[in-house]
């Protein structure tokens, strides 16, 4: 199938969205698509929003968009749905929640299923953002839900990262532990009109005090109203203000790490491919029973796999 890049690079949005969908669902002619219109991506400022479930980020997102689109400037939201216990219902919640939006051309709001693949975000958001990118959407925001790693890789994969949490969760010592405040450059206790606010801005100051890297904004929305949502806006316009080199850099750290876990996920797909499963066993099914009989050891098989 022939997809109309020109049109995708013209901005059009169902053109854009048929060929996320194909991306998706790895329909071909899908790729070589990808590849033709990968060249004119680059411009966008792109912004993960992160959080364990719940926080309110699907609300400050929503919150972003009218902002975005009161300066005049089309905005795109990459939602990942988890499909996890804690949040099954985060698609029927964006559409929800973002839906006063739909109407409005200059947004476009895609929602993807993680599809159980382990730690990162789904191949397809790397891919959605890719499209809307080439299609001229100067602001991205790619949503992830989670607690683990999939927060973290959104950082590989964005020009900045806000990390959403909220009083009474527990979740200004969890982001710790999961590394968030690492990757942070804006820190929003969301959900401010709750009782515990204060005690998580002065938590969050206090070990942010203790960091060695330089601190991220920390700042106090309610989503829901509003309020402090301007806040977030100057600050992610001070992200986006950086100097290029600076942009480029980071880019290229994330084209490094970016090639190799494609290349690693390949060639685990390889793998599989080729030991085969238990109702269609591939030709190099032995070497698995060798390892398990402990005949042959797992390196020696490893080696053997990557030659196939
Ligand atoms: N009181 C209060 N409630 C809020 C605020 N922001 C969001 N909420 C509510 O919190 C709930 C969760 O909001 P979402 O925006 O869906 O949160 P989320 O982080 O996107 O959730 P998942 O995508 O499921 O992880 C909703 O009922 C919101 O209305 C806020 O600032 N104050
Ligand atoms: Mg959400």
């Amino acid at each position: 199938m022939a997809f109309d890049v020109d049109r995708v690079l013209a901005g059009d949005l169902r053109a854009a969205a048929a060929l996320m969908r194909a991306l998706d669902d790895e329909l071909p002619g899908a790729h070589e698509a990808l590849r033709e219109i990968y060249p004119h991506g680059g411009r966008a400022f792109v912004v993960g929003i992160t959080g364990s479930p719940g926080v309110g980020k699907s609300t400050l997102v929503d919150a972003l968009i009218t902002a975005i689109r009161a300066r005049g400037e089309r905005v795109a939201v990459v939602a990942i749905d988890p499909t996890s216990p804690f949040s099954g219902g985060a698609l029927l919640g964006d559409r929800v929640r973002m839906q006063r939006h739909a109407t409005d051309d200059g947004v476009f709001i895609r929602s993807l299923a993680t599809r159980g693949q382990q730690g990162g975000l789904s191949r397809s958001t790397s891919a959605a953002v890719a499209v809307l990118d080439a299609a001229g959407f100067p602001v991205i925001f790619v949503e992830t839900v989670g607690a683990g790693q999939a927060e973290v890789d959104v950082a590989d994969a964005t020009d900045a990262v806000v990390v959403v949490t909220a009083p009474g969760l527990g979740d200004e010592v969890q982001a710790l532990k999961a590394g968030l405040l690492e990757i942070a450059d804006v820190l929003i206790v969301n959900k401010g009109d709750r009782e515990g606010a204060d005690r998580a801005l002065a938590d969050l100051t206090n070990m942010l005090a203790l960091g060695a890297r330089a601190a991220p904004a920390l700042l106090r929305t309610v989503a829901s109203s509003g309020e402090g949502v301007a806040e977030v806006v100057a600050a992610l316009q001070a992200l986006r203000g950086r100097p290029i080199a600076e942009r480029d850099a980071r880019r290229r750290r994330q084209a490094a790490r970016q090639v190799l876990a494609i290349a690693g996920e390949r060639a685990r797909d390889r793998a599989r491919a080729a030991i085969g499963s238990e109702n269609a066993p591939g030709p190099l099914a032995a070497i698995i029973q060798d390892v398990a009989a402990r005949t042959l050891d797992p390196w020696s098989a490893a080696d053997a796999l990557s030659k196939v």
